[in-house]
């Protein structure tokens, strides 16, 4: 079945407004997506009706909240095929890879070990572990990159060795696109007992992800980037290895009793979440998965792969188009540069058109240095966007071309 994408732009009132006059075409998916009318009534309802703070059993609104809470870790644990107590909220993907590298490489690290990335990071898979390793004195390894931006794995069996203890690594890049083959490398992983977190802020929006298949031992993603709202993300971890973590922030909730002498930990989740959650944020994103898993997931990533594949056939007609990453297996995202212009000038002239796209290095600085460019233009897709939208795209550039 294909996609109803006229019926799906419908549930997203922000796609019917004009940007500098023009039809808003957004292709910034990566950076954050739209929310459907579901996720902002949801976080509307609870503001209205539910508003209250959380776990402290008080009053009739107590209950409401908490319940709302509860259920969207539900939601967020039948969308992973996780247990509930294996679902922390964090601010996000950047926090959720914080706490990993913190609570859990703190913990497990120590001279001689080995944390395993690969080229096309984002920072935020990139700084926490560098952090970690000084403070440990464990070494970061880099899986470099091969010529079409996937992972060049020809010296996989020597970088990921009995040394290596974590191998952390992007499902999807969010500058170039490519899907890694994180499948086979968690299986080598294995082989050699390290490890493996997988940053999937650029995934989850795309395909379906099952932790438990998959094996993985901690999975990061955002609400926003998932049609849900900001400030509000995940960490699953599996639940022997939280359990033995030792807690990444403390204060309120996240403990069971504390004296002056010694406190002691509250049980999972709740361990590992110090402070007032951010409980609108949370139904916001219960709100927004339970959305996608009423989708046909299925045409979704058909569709974003036509819709790919139309782009990438546009691009490549492109007088002085070069396409930056163009790997066998890619989520929708297209990182291009054009001759004798610079990213940002084309980003904003794109902009004057009504079409949102980004430029720069997409914090993914050692990725830009491996390919020895200074950033791209990225113009990245969800299931919304249609064959005019890149139309739209394609258009701008050949206005920007002449004007330039
Ligand atoms: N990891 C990946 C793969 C990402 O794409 C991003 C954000 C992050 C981590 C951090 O997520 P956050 O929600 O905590 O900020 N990527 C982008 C992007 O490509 N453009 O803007 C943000």
């Amino acid at each position: 079945m294909s996609l109803d994408v006229h019926a799906i732009r419908e549930q997203f009132p922000i796609l019917q407004q004009t940007a500098h006059g023009k039809p808003l075409v957004y292709l910034d998916n990566a950076a954050t997506t739209q929310k459907p009318v579901a996720v902002i009534d949801a976080v509307d309802n609870y503001y209205r009706t539910q508003n209250s703070n959380v776990h402290r059993g008080a009053h009739y609104l107590g209950d409401l909240a908490t319940a709302a809470l509860e259920d969207a870790r539900l939601s967020v644990a039948r969308f992973l095929n996780a247990e509930r107590e294996e679902v922390i909220w964090t601010k996000g993907t950047t926090e959720s890879l914080n706490l990993v590298a913190h609570s859990f490489g703190g913990s497990q690290l120590k001279a001689g070990d080995e944390v395993l990335v690969s080229t096309l990071e984002h920072h935020a898979n990139i700084v926490p572990w560098q952090q970690v390793c000084e403070r440990t004195g464990a070494t970061l390894k880099v899986i470099p990159l091969a010529a079409d931006g996937s992972l060049n794995l020809s010296d996989i069996d020597n970088l990921l060795t009995g040394n290596t203890k974590i191998l952390s690594i992007a499902h999807a890049s969010n500058a170039l696109g490519t899907l890694n083959p994180v499948a086979e490398l968690i299986t080598k992983a294995r082989k050699v007992g390290a490890y493996v977190v997988l940053d999937g802020a650029q995934a989850v929006s795309h395909f379906s992800v099952d932790v438990k298949a998959l094996d993985c031992d901690f999975y990061a993603f955002s609400g926003h980037k998932i049609f849900g709202p900001t400030g509000i993300g995940v960490l699953y971890g599996k639940k022997d290895l939280l359990n033995a973590m030792p807690p990444y922030q403390t204060g309120g909730e996240m403990i069971e009793t504390v004296s002056f002498e010694k406190s002691t930990w509250n049980r999972l989740p709740y361990k590992f979440e110090a402070g007032t959650p951010h409980i609108a944020g949370a139904v916001g994103l219960g709100a927004a998965l339970e959305w996608l898993m009423a989708q046909d997931r299925e045409a979704i990533w058909e569709h974003e792969k036509a819709l790919l594949a139309y782009a990438t056939e546009k691009a490549k007609a492109f007088p002085g188009l070069r396409i930056i990453g163009d790997a066998e297996h890619k989520v929708g995202v297209l990182s291009f540069l054009i001759d004798n212009t610079h990213p940002s000038d084309v980003g904003t002239l794109l902009d004057q058109q009504g079409v949102a796209v980004r430029t720069g290095h997409h914090c993914t600085m050692p990725l830009m240095a491996a390919l020895q460019i200074p950033g791209t233009v990225r113009a990245s897709f969800a299931p919304y966007n249609t064959h005019a939208d890149v139309d739209a795209l394609f258009a701008g550039l050949e206005k920007i071309i002449k004007f330039l």
